[in-house]
């Protein structure tokens, strides 16, 4: 399955009131493209630190659902982040990986991802349920199933590197991001 392919079939899935934190990059470029939401925040820039600022978010409001959607990259940034989130064990915090097994924004250099499965490393932090999909026709019954048991959960995707490099970047502001998003959040 081709990256924006996972986007497709993840997106339409998520109510309008749910947070939706991105990683930087591509990841945060997709969902912008495909479906721009206040309750998307984006990190332009801060590598790995959209599990962080998903884990405080959930803590934050415990009573909204709240889904990261990362890049294999960014986690192999934030390893300790994984122990973070399964210590602190929010029920409502969904992590989505995109893993493409590079780093496909900069250039698609190699990450560890090939080589170290990401899942087997958030199981073993302690995440409550842990779900790996390859084929798109996967993706939506992983992902309604995973949001219905309590968390922290995660689901790794398994993508082709392959993101469509004409997809505009994120146009607004750092600081439209956040005052929207706290709108919506509420
Ligand atoms: C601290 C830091 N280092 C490097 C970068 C440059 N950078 C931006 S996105 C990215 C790749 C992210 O990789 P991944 O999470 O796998 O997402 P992908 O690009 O593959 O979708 C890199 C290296 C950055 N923004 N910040
Ligand atoms: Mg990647």
């Amino acid at each position: 399955m081709k990256g924006t392919e996972a986007f497709q079939e993840l997106l339409p899935l998520i109510k309008d009131d749910e947070p939706v934190v991105h990683a930087n990059g591509f990841i945060c470029r997709e969902s912008f493209a495909l479906k721009d939401r206040k309750a998307n925040f984006y990190m332009i820039g801060s590598m790995g630190l959209a599990s962080s600022i998903g884990l405080g978010v959930a803590l934050c409001k415990p009573e909204k659902k709240v889904i990261i959607i990362d890049g294999d990259g960014n986690v192999l940034m934030a390893l300790g982040t994984l122990a973070m989130i399964a210590a602190e064990a929010p029920e409502n915090l969904f992590h989505v990986v995109i893993d493409n097994e590079v780093y496909e924004s900069t250039g698609s250099q190699r990450s560890l991802s090939g080589k170290v499965q990401l899942e087997e490393i958030a199981k073993s932090s302690g995440y409550k349920n842990v779900f790996r999909v390859e084929k798109k026709e996967d993706v939506k019954p992983q992902f309604l199933r995973l949001k219905e048991l309590p968390g922290p959960n995660f689901l790794l995707i398994k993508v082709e590197p392959c993101f469509d490099h004409s997809t505009g970047r994120v146009t607004h502001t750092p600081e439209e991001i956040t005052e929207r998003f706290m709108e919506a959040v509420g």
